[in-house]
């Protein structure tokens, strides 16, 4: 898959992609990397990519031709890229966003700012936009690079098999279960016995019990309605007797952890008066 970035500041991209897991999928060829710069499209001695707002106000503004000559020659680079502008005002990023981006066979091309917005024409060139969350940073290059970051995951070669993409438990819906290594004992807290049992049915039911608990605790949006029902409304006349009998534990589970957090809270407010 290749990823070109129409950016002022093609070295923060190269050495995002210079490390680790996106320097060996590029080594392999499962990545290409490459930038192009708005800035080699100027024609003036200053090569000047901005400049001042019609109608007044703070901050510069890109100029759209040295943008848009840019766009034109990576899109001539790579006539089936999607065209994917970062700003904060485009769709959010998420992980199906990714999904679809990494399944749509298509390469991509990024359009990054810097301290300054775009012109607005620039758009026509562009087939969406996209940000990655609700916040303003100084550019769209870091933006930009996560997309690639986590697109590239989806790719076949650049995980390896155990921990590939596809086995996320973004996945599920759910959040990741706690995971330990050695020692056993570390600083008096102790790796879960049933991690050590080798027993595979139960270490695998042990672990989807806590990733439901830490998704209804920590991102109850994350949980489709049908999982809400099961962790706390009624189960389902027919259910498969083994699965009835883990969701009854792990409501009994999330009930006995409530009360000890209750009774916690109680014991400190009587503590503080
Ligand atoms: N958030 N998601 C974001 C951003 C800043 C264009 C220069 C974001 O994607 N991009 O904050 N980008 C850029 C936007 C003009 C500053």
């Amino acid at each position: 898959m290749k990823f070109l970035f129409v950016t002022l500041f093609p070295e923060q991209i190269e050495q995002a992609a210079s490390h680790s897991i996106l320097q060996r999928a590029a080594s392999k060829g499962l990545i290409k990397v490459s930038c192009i710069n708005p800035r080699d499209f100027t024609h003036d001695v200053h090569r000047t990519v901005d400049d001042s707002p019609f109608g007044g106000g703070a901050g510069m503004v890109l100029k759209p031709e040295p943008m848009v000559a840019a766009i034109r020659k990576a899109k001539e680079q790579l006539p089936n890229a999607r065209v994917i502008a970062m700003c904060p005002g485009g769709r959010t990023l998420k992980q199906s966003i990714v999904e679809e981006y990494a399944h749509s066979g298509q390469d991509f091309i990024f359009v990054c700012g810097h301290y300054e917005g775009f012109d607005e024409r620039i758009f026509y060139w562009v087939d969406e936009k996209l940000s990655i969350g609700d916040y303003v940073l100084t550019g769209g290059e870091m933006p930009a690079i996560i997309v690639m970051d986590a697109i590239s995951r989806f790719i076949p070669g650049v995980l390896g098999k155990i921990e590939s993409a596809e086995e996320d438990s973004f996945r599920t819906g759910l959040l990741e279960y706690p995971q330990y290594t050695r020692p056993v004992n570390f600083e008096g807290m102790e790796v879960p016995e049933v991690l050590r049992s080798g027993n595979h049915a139960l270490i695998n039911s042990w672990r989807l019990k806590q990733s439901l608990k830490a998704t209804l605790a920590l991102r109850p949006d994350l949980l489709s309605a049908e999982q809400k029902e099961l962790l706390t409304g009624r189960l389902p006349y027919k259910m498969k007797k083994s699965e009835r009998r883990f969701y009854e534990e792990l409501r009994a589970e999330i009930a006995a952890e409530q009360e000890k957090r209750a009774s916690a809270e109680v014991k400190e407010d009587e503590a503080n008066g």
